[in-house]
């Protein structure tokens, strides 16, 4: 008898695997199946989420394989990114250096999974034949006028001299040096997402393979507000002060006016009275506070008034005007009318500052001292009041959304160049189409000072301005790499295009991505963000679809003593160790076992070994099927017979139905293990069947074969079969095989159960009603009464009326 060698098996197909390029992928005429992870950051080391991930795909592609599909399956790295650059001013390794070994390490650790790429269609967002085309796509962007350059104020470091990224900032401070971060406003570019918000926003409702959760986060990200702008005179000066409001009905209980601290008017209204201290005061500290800081529910709702004064337009009220932490510069209008009766925010800072609270909707949400409008329908009220505005000259509906344009500049070497020169003479001049990719300079320093270690290579910096052949400079800010990952799924398609980013029609013809699998931390962002660009890239002509991923599946955490597994907490499991030990098989079924994808699995070793002695039993059993001879002892179709192959087709149906409905993997398992059970106790007897159980062997064996690819590999060899079990098809299930001899039907007196028999199935009713009425107990309930009605359901029930 052989033993499970999962080492020597592993490596051994693993080579052939490779040697063969047996996940490649061409095109041909079946249907496409585009089956993509998201693919990692080259951090070092691949961790349990990856593997997670990774599994979890590697199932879906090699089952849709096994069904008929042309399934592409591809990897690659999202390799631009700070990690690499703060290892280059720390340790002085180069990013470039930093990122390849890392790549090589990971890309061998992903080959000990087992994993069913086409590696030949691997990319990295860092090498110039990807970022050449993430440049192109930009200046496409730019013509259109979707890419443009706007000021910003960004966090500078005083001490470091350099500008830091929002999660470098900690409470304020330089992460690094612990000095105070300040403001410090650049040029920056940016994307017009907000262009598409209305798009991006309807068209999830098209995605309905999408989990709920992830389409309304994103539609909260965008975050639609149906309101009305209204302007508010200002006593004493010459502009009005224009605010957002989503209920215009309340504008009769507006009792102060809060302008955001940035306000362009701040300043203005303020110069040279006993005001302009305190608020130069209070900018300064709103300055040094993140968004978030500020509007957070439990942060205090603090202002100062600024000694001006607003008039209600609705009613001539004169009221106070405020600037505070809660409004926002850039949402809506940068200026609020405070309604303490109705805002809990505004509530709030009204008790502070002793600032009146005047209710005009009452409990029914009918409007109350709301002059001409009092006693309606707050909705309607809110119409109306938007239609006296407008009428005034003073107002208008308006629709406002949370999603601000995506700003894409970063200070950084370790990200894509942005493809543009600036000339005195002609402005932003964008790089010709035959000088790109603009590569990455090599001569940089990384002093981690100045505004971006671009600006430390001459040979970069300074060139031809492309427009007028005089001096120019180049632009030293890189891409944010989310801008990377936006299109790198359609890259997988076309990876070698010499003359395009991709070929229009390929794309075409594998988009969507069928089945998207990743962690639910990208549900924002990364989702978003590529959203966009497919409908950008759509717009500038380059494809011809709305959507980039049909179907979403958010996998869930590991998790080890009930938190995540993480460094800090010191509760990392190694794959690696893992594998050594027990084999990528092993591995890959425990975590497909643990929990449905879409949970959080908590690690566990016994269940572990249990997945590992659950492989050793199917090796024992194969190993004894394999060594049996093929004569059967009678050529009768025994019971035993026949309910070995009702276990089998059952085992089929279920694992085919949990796989491909909603990727219940951990079920489908567990009916593989039933199956060998019952196969287990068919071989003991006397008069199994060799033929029946090689046959229910060749199915199990290819059953089994996403999930343990190794091992499917090595027994299917071992069975003697030609070609590779990955190359065959998912087996089918007889449906007459799983007809039972017997059922059991239920009887029933007036609704209430009161028997039950066992009869053949396929019994007729009028047959079923006759035996029902001749079971002994039942003759007894019945005696007497007089039967009003039978009530037959075929093979189930039958239900005695009686009165
Ligand atoms: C008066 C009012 C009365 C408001 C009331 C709400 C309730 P959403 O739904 O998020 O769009 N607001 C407007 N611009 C703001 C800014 N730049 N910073 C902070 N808050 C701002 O919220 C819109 C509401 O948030 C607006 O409607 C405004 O307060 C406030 F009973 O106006 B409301
Ligand atoms: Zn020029």
């Amino acid at each position: 008898m052989s033993t499970y060698n999962f080492s020597s098996i592993e490596k051994k197909w693993q080579k052939i695997w490779d040697e063969t390029e047996a996940f490649k992928t061409v095109e041909n005429e079946k249907p496409k199946y585009y089956v993509l992870e998201m693919f990692p950051y080259p951090s070092g080391k691949i961790h349990m989420g990856h593997v997670r991930n990774y599994s979890i795909g590697d199932v879906v592609a090699r089952f849709l394989k096994m069904n008929g599909y042309n399934v592409l399956h591809p990897m690659g790295w999202d390799a631009f990114g700070l990690p690499a650059e703060n290892a280059a001013i720390k340790h002085g390794f180069h990013p470039y250096k930093w990122t390849m070994e890392n790549m090589d390490e990971m890309r061998t650790q992903l080959k000990l999974l087992g994993l069913s790429y086409d590696w030949d269609r691997e990319i990295g967002t860092c090498h110039p034949d990807y970022y050449k085309w993430t440049q192109h796509i930009f200046l496409k962007f730019f013509e259109k006028g979707l890419a443009y350059k706007k000021k910003y104020p960004v966090n500078w470091c005083p001490s470091c001299e350099t500008v830091l990224a929002n999660e470098q900032v900690v409470g304020g401070e330089c992460e690094r040096c612990s000095s105070v971060v300040v403001k410090r406003d650049l040029e920056q570019w940016y994307l017009k997402i907000t262009d598409y918000a209305e798009e991006l926003l309807a068209d999830l409702d098209k995605l309905d393979g999408w989990p709920d959760k992830v389409k309304t986060m994103q539609k909260n990200w965008i975050g639609k507000s149906i309101g009305a702008e209204a302007d508010f005179p200002i006593e004493g000066f010459d502009k009005s002060m224009k605010i957002f409001t989503t209920r215009p009905d309340t504008i009769y209980g507006v009792t102060c006016m809060v302008l955001a601290p940035e306000h362009e008017y701040v300043d203005q209204l303020v110069a040279g009275t006993k005001y302009e201290e305190p608020v130069k005061e209070f900018k300064l500290k709103m300055q040094l506070m993140s968004e978030i800081e500020r509007t957070s529910n439990e942060a205090e709702k603090e202002g100062v008034f600024i000694g001006r004064y607003a008039i209600n337009p609705v009613n001539g009220a004169k009221v106070p005007i405020y600037i505070a932490n809660y409004v926002l510069a850039d949402y809506g209008t940068g200026a609020i009318m405070v309604v303490p009766a109705h805002d809990e925010r505004d509530r709030e800072f009204a008790t502070k500052y002793g600032i009146d609270i005047i209710d005009v909707i009452d409990e029914d949400g009918k409007t109350i001292n709301s002059a001409e409008f009092s006693g309606l329908d707050y909705k309607e009220a809110g119409e109306r009041i938007t239609a006296r505005l407008e009428e005034m000259g003073i107002g208008n509906k308006t629709v406002n959304f949370r999603l601000r344009d995506w700003l894409i500049s970063r200070q950084r070497y370790w990200g894509c160049p942005i493809p543009v020169v600036y000339c005195d003479k002609c402005g932003i001049v964008p790089v010709t189409e035959a000088s790109l990719p603009v590569m990455l300079p090599t001569d940089v320093v990384f002093s981690g000072k100045g505004e971006s270690p671009l600006t430390t290579s001459e040979e970069f910096m300074y060139t031809e301005c492309p427009c007028c052949g005089g001096k120019a400079k180049r632009e030293t800010d890189t891409m944010d790499t989310f801008i990377d990952s936006s299109w790198y799924f359609l890259r997988f398609i076309d990876p070698k295009n010499e003359n395009l980013p991709f070929d229009k029609q390929l794309v075409q013809n594998w988009m969507p991505v069928d089945q998207y699998i990743g962690g639910v931390e990208h549900a924002i962002l990364h989702l978003l963000y590529s959203r966009f660009f497919v409908k950008a890239l759509r717009d500038c002509g380059m494809l011809g679809f709305d959507e980039p991923f049909k179907n979403l599946l958010t996998q869930g955490m590991v998790l080890k003593d009930g938190s995540k597994m993480s460094k800090s907490k010191g509760n990392v499991v190694s794959p690696i160790e893992i594998i050594e030990k027990y084999g990528a098989d092993t591995a890959r079924l425990f975590i497909l076992f643990a929990a449905p994808p879409e949970r959080d699995l908590e690690w566990s070793d016994q269940a572990v070994e249990g997945c590992y002695r659950f492989i050793n039993r199917v090796w024992r059993l194969a190993s004894d099927i394999f060594e049996m001879d093929g004569a059967a002892a009678s050529s009768e179709f025994t019971k035993e017979d026949k309910q070995m192959s009702y276990a089998l087709n059952a085992a089929i149906k279920k694992v085919t139905d949990d796989v491909s409905g909603r990727f219940n993997f951990n079920t489908a398992i567990s009916a593989l293990m039933e199956l060998i059970n019952e196969m287990y106790k068919y071989k003991d007897l006397p008069g199994r069947k060799p033929e029946l159980l090689k046959s229910s062997l060749d199915s199990l064996v290819l059953m089994i074969a996403p999930f343990i690819p190794h091992a499917a590999e090595e027994l299917w060899e071992m069975s003697g079969k030609q070609g590779s079990v990955h190359e065959q098809a998912w087996p089918s299930y007889d449906e007459n095989a799983l007809i039972k001899d017997e059922v059991e039907v239920v009887i029933q007196i007036n609704g209430k159960v009161r028997g039950k028999m066992s009869i053949p199935s396929g019994v007729s009713k009028e047959e079923m009603e006759k035996l029902a009425l001749d079971d002994g107990r039942i003759k007894e309930l019945v005696d007497g009464k007089s039967i009003a009605k039978l009530i037959v359901v075929p093979g189930k029930l039958v239900n005695i009326v009686v009165k």
